[in-house]
């Protein structure tokens, strides 16, 4: 096991990691900014270097720092938490390099996954159900329109280099194919310098199903069933659950299943996540996350794993410390994102935080760097908590949810929060009728 680790993170998650260090015995490093200087990872870690100035790029993105910060202090390994170098094949080329461990999936497997057409042509070949579509790239608007006629519209053009939602065009029928195709290429080239574009058939109302998966590298794969993700605005998630309203146990044991084997077959190493579009009865898998999502914490509150400690002990080259069969869903749980965003045009707005009061009781986790006094600095992302709550059923978690909201005290800048109490009474929110629209649509009706 190592002795010290560093974190190539900040905010609520670099606590995370820190948290699962301590309880492993493991010494933490943090690494920050200037503009992080007074933020909590720094003073909750063992030891704490300076990286660089405030830009990302200067600082939690910047190799040479972080892997010097790692030789000044002897930590052996990183933990990239998400976003930021957690999914940088480069990167994880470079800490190998330095004799160093990252706390992750391996390059190539990374890379396999960055490449959008890469990873749908994997999945497919180890049985995942994947969106009706083009084998491989298309090159040419002639063989976009001839496919786009057979499989019928609407269809979607998507950037290989894509993911997350960047690089996307609906074309609805014939008539607009060209456009988006000619637009969908431009795009990609200028926002990811590679301008290769895959098609699919496109789903209309389908709901955002994720599998969280995990792999020791050494032939182990297990799922840890699915979270429903649907309730998202511009692509970023602000409530998500687990286990998903609409899934049945038999569903998730199939899909799960299949998500296990294809894990253990790829020899893959670490948390991963494999996200569907889920309509009608059917997964169609989209795309592969090689990280530890922010949403983490509703699937350890149901099958009472730490996730990030299972992270720690695989890299260390540990196998799985846990079967498919030690993995049983005990009730349901939700999360939501707090972020300093003032409503409704969900604008950044950080400032100094005059008061803050977590929620607390049974069933409730939240999990965020925010103190009295702090100010959030206007340079990184706007996630300032997350709340997780955790309940024998769907009901009882939506309950605990009110009343864990009720309790919390952010003051001093806008949060989500009042977006949270809005929802709760939404009917379709309680009976979790919702798809990947439903937010979108919710908001364009009731926040201008
Ligand atoms: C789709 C789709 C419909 N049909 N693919 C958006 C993010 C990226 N991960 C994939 N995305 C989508 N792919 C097909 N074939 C609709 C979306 C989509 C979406 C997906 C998940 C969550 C929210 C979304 C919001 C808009 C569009």
């Amino acid at each position: 096991m190592f002795d010290k680790i560093l974190i190539a993170n900040r905010g609520e998650i670099a606590l995370r990691v820190i948290r699962a260090c301590r309880e492993l015995g493991i010494a933490s490093v943090a690494v920050h900014s200037e503009a992080d200087a007074d933020a909590m990872h720094v003073r909750m870690a063992d030891e704490a270097i300076c990286i660089g100035p405030n830009s990302s790029a200067q600082s939690y993105l910047n190799f040479p720092a972080i892997i010097a910060a790692c030789e000044i202090t002897g930590a052996q390994a990183i933990h990239p938490g998400y976003g930021f170098l957690s999914e940088n094949q480069k990167f994880v080329e470079i800490v190998e390099e330095h004799g160093l461990k990252f706390i992750g999936p391996s390059a190539a497997h990374i890379s396999q996954m960055g490449d959008k057409i890469t990873a749908k042509d994997t999945a497919e070949k180890l049985g995942i159900p994947v969106v009706p579509g083009s084998k491989g790239g298309v090159a040419t608007v002639e063989e976009a329109l001839k496919l786009a006629d057979d499989m019928g519209y609407p269809v979607i053009i998507k950037a290989t280099a894509g993911g997350g939602g960047r690089g996307m065009k609906v074309a609805t029928s014939r008539d607009d194919l060209e456009v988006a195709f000619r637009t969908a290429r431009s795009e990609a080239k200028s926002a990811f310098g590679n301008d290769e574009v895959y098609m699919e058939k496109y789903l209309q109302k389908p709901r955002h199903i994720e599998i969280q998966v995990f792999g020791d590298g050494q032939g182990g794969g297990v799922h840890l069933g699915e979270r429903d993700c649907s309730l998202q605005r511009r692509h970023q998630k602000v409530f998500e659950e687990a286990p998903g309203p609409s899934i049945t146990a038999e569903e998730r044991k199939r899909i799960g299943d299949i998500c296990a084997n294809a894990i253990a077959e790829m020899g893959y190493s670490g948390a991963g996540t494999i996200e569907f579009l889920y309509e009608d009865g059917e997964f169609y898998f989209i795309e592969m996350n090689t990280r530890l999502q922010v949403e983490h914490p509703v699937t350890e509150a149901i099958f009472g794993q730490d996730l990030v400690r299972e992270q720690i002990r695989v890299a260390a080259g540990n196998k799985l410390s846990f079967s498919q069969d030690d993995l049983e869903i005990n009730g349901h749980s939700i999360e939501v994102r707090i972020n300093a965003e003032k409503l409704p045009n969900f604008s950044p707005c950080p400032g100094k935080i005059t008061a803050y009061h977590a929620p607390g009781g049974l069933g409730v986790r939240m999990d965020s760097a925010l103190y009295t006094g702090y100010s959030i600095p206007p340079y990184y992302d706007s996630l300032i908590g997350k709340l997780i709550v955790h309940g024998r059923d769907r009901a009882e978690a939506l309950a605990r949810l009110k009343r864990a909201l009720g309790e919390l005290i952010v003051d001093g800048v806008d949060t989500t929060v009042p977006l949270f109490h809005a929802l709760l009474e939404e009917e379709d929110v309680q009976t979790g009728d919702y798809n990947i629209h439903w937010l979108e649509k919710w908001l364009d009706a009731n926040m201008s």
